[in-house]
């Protein structure tokens, strides 16, 4: 059954863990290290679950895959969203190892296989929201940072962690003809690391992450604006102090460290009141948090205008 072309209905369910359907040897047949032999059924779209059970105000649709693989904000590939797929189409994913370390006990090195063997991947159907007003419904297949995070223990001096993208101007041109401060860093607190909702994600409507998505792995931080969520991940540092972060660093004004999607914290260029919902007619209400109420905790006592 084909259900991609037709948008799905994202019912309001709390999460079950799927079966382990990225494998280790899906990564490398998609890498062209093994011959594919069969062909997963596309079965997935047609039964998704809400990831958080949270309500939505109105009805959420999975956005296309055609949509949400060639309208893409990578700025490694250039600053044309409707370019990067086929800018990063010959992006080489495969070696791949990301490098986790800092204040942690056992600092590490993990290949792609081994992540891939040694965490379940489940499928989480999240909204994600840029910051420049647009937003899609996306099924990512990952597994939460926390247990990354859980393996190598991070030490008690530990208090934020930081993301950093690969650095290869050899392959992304924009490093090379955009004056930015290259590599694309990221950061969170760790709380916010560990929370349930955060995601390491390897895959996308049950495929392998494409290089235009931020395969071979990214974060995917969903009640945040979108350039939270760092594409291509090669290491994960547990830090003291809060991470230097690619778009605060640019525009510290406009881009905040904090980044939550917030409908009453307007860019100083635009509103953030509303969205348009990729593959939508018209615009829908922007929800607090993304509509992720449950990280509201994180951020007791906090002003979010002032920490945006
Ligand atoms: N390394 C890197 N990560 C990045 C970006 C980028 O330019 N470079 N863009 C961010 C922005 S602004 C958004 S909205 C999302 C887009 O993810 P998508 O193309 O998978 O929808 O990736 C984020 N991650
Ligand atoms: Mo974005």
């Amino acid at each position: 059954m084909n259900t991609e072309n037709f948008p799905q209905p994202i019912k309001q369910e709390p999460i079950t863990p799927k079966q382990l359907y990225l494998t280790r040897r899906k990564f490398l047949e998609a890498a062209g290290i093994l011959t594919a032999s069969t062909i997963l059924a596309a079965c997935l779209g047609s039964d998704p679950a809400s990831p958080s059970g949270s309500p939505t105000s109105g009805t959420d649709i999975m956005t296309r895959k055609d949509l949400a693989t060639s309208f893409n904000n990578f700025y490694e590939f250039g600053t044309s969203k409707s370019s990067v797929a086929e800018r990063a189409k010959d992006f080489q994913m495969q070696p791949w190892q990301v490098e986790v370390g800092g204040l942690v006990r056992y600092p590490r090195i993990f290949s792609m296989e081994e992540l891939l063997d040694n965490f379940t991947q489940e499928e989480r159907i999240y909204r994600m929201r840029c910051v420049e007003a647009w937003s899609m419904v996306l099924p990512w297949a990952g597994f939460p940072l926390a247990q990354l995070l859980e393996v190598v223990e991070p030490l008690p001096e530990a208090k934020f962690v930081g993301f950093q993208s690969v650095y290869r101007p050899e392959e992304m041109p924009g490093q090379v003809g955009l004056e930015f401060p290259w590599p694309y860093l990221e950061g969170l607190r760790l709380d916010e690391a560990q929370h349930p909702l955060t995601l390491l994600a390897m895959g996308l409507y049950a495929e392998p992450l494409t290089p235009q998505n931020g395969g071979p792995i990214r974060l995917v931080v969903p009640w945040k604006y979108g350039f939270k969520s760092a594409k291509a991940l090669v290491k994960i540092t547990l830090q003291a102090d809060q991470p230097v972060t690619f778009w605060n660093a640019i525009a510290p004004q406009e881009y905040g460290f904090y980044a939550n999607v917030n409908p009453a914290v307007d860019h100083p260029r635009w509103s953030q009141s509303e969205e348009r919902r990729i593959g939508e007619i018209g615009s829908r209400a922007t929800q607090l948090f993304n509509g992720y109420e449950e990280v509201a905790p994180l951020y007791e006592g906090m002003d979010l205008s002032v920490n945006f």
